[in-house]
């Protein structure tokens, strides 16, 4: 009896001791301290609850292989099924970022990051070189997980001033479109970001396509699975992700498209994060920006005026003012 008296708090002193030094172990590569390395890595997404029976989404404007006589050309959309500017279910449970403005359309014209579109009728593409362009739409959740559903992909090209120029690849074989991640992440949203991309005429699998992706030049996962998934362990700073499809031969398909590499940036300084920061969620995407300059101000309405007038008279039936009327006041704020 004595001797148990003795010997348990003997091994309370014991077990006290070890959980101690337990815990300070364990408190040092988990604190906040920015010296200790982190792993990157990448986990699955949960895809996004099908709210979205029979949506579908079409381009109206411009048409495929349109000639636009501008350097500007407006999108115009019918999108059914999908509300655009209403909050998706769930999102503040995600624990990632999302757009305050919700639904939209993630609009890619050539090679560059998605434009997020929340009006139908009133969104401008400007700055286009003369010659081909492609133009990629698909609509997305307000957290930027795509909507994966037959008919919600648009995919066809367009021409600025000449129908000269052919498609930087086949735009009909399998095809990768990288969406997320993009831009900057701070706070919470940088510990969870969204990796997201939109795949036609391709199934992936084991023994089929795959997409390999990598941060900082490092091969991180090989995605067997079509759903969104996340990056983990991203440190502050600037990453460069980058998204490749595969064959089932291992080699990467041909096609400027389906390798892309985007920089991101966790936790940018204040200084550097200052200068985006009415584009928010846009920041980051300079060619976004250019593009929703004509949209926000009256003096911008008048650049654009002049080629939106020029390529408007190609279209039968819709006045300039028809088109006019439904941008002023009504611009998204660009997120
Ligand atoms: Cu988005």
């Amino acid at each position: 009896m004595r001797l148990r008296h003795f010997v348990l708090p003997l091994a309370a002193v014991a077990l006290v001791a070890a959980t101690g030094c337990n815990t300070k172990t364990e408190d040092k590569p988990g604190s906040d301290s920015t010296a200790a390395p982190k792993t990157v890595g990448i986990v699955k997404g949960v895809p996004g609850r099908d709210d979205f029976p029979n949506a579908s989404l079409a381009v109206l404007a411009p048409t495929p292989g349109e000639v636009v006589n501008a350097d500007s050309v407006m999108i115009k959309v019918d999108l059914k099924g999908v509300d655009l500017g209403s909050p998706t279910a769930g999102e503040t449970e995600k624990g990632i970022a999302f757009s305050k403005e919700g639904q939209h359309i993630h609009v890619i014209v050539d090679d560059k990051p998605y434009m997020a579109m929340y009006k139908t009728d009133s969104f401008f593409v400007t700055k286009l070189a003369p010659g081909i362009h492609t133009l990629r739409a698909f609509p997305s959740r307000s957290w930027h997980e795509s909507i994966k559903k037959p008919g919600l992909f648009v995919n066809q090209t367009f021409y600025i001033m000449k129908k000269e120029g052919d498609a930087p690849m086949d735009m009909n074989g399998p095809l990768l479109t990288y969406s997320r991640p993009k831009g900057d992440y701070k706070g919470d949203d940088a510990k969870r970001v969204l990796l997201d991309f939109y795949l036609s005429n391709v199934e992936l699998g084991k023994d089929k396509y795959k997409v390999v992706a990598s941060v900082d030049g490092k091969v991180i996962d090989t995605l067997t699975e079509w759903i969104p998934y996340f990056i983990e362990g991203l440190a502050d700073g600037a990453h460069k992700v980058k998204l490749e499809l595969v064959g089932p031969d291992g080699k990467v398909v041909p096609g400027v498209y389906n390798s892309v590499e985007r920089t991101i940036n966790i936790n940018p300084p204040a200084a550097a994060a200052a200068a985006p920061s009415p584009m928010d969620t846009m920041s980051g995407m300079k060619h976004g920006m250019d593009t929703m300059g004509g949209m926000k101000h009256d003096s911008g309405m008048k650049t654009t005026a002049g080629s939106t007038a020029d390529h408007m008279k190609k279209t039968p039936g819709t006045s300039d003012t028809d088109a006019m009327k439904k941008t002023p006041g009504k611009a998204p704020a660009g997120k």
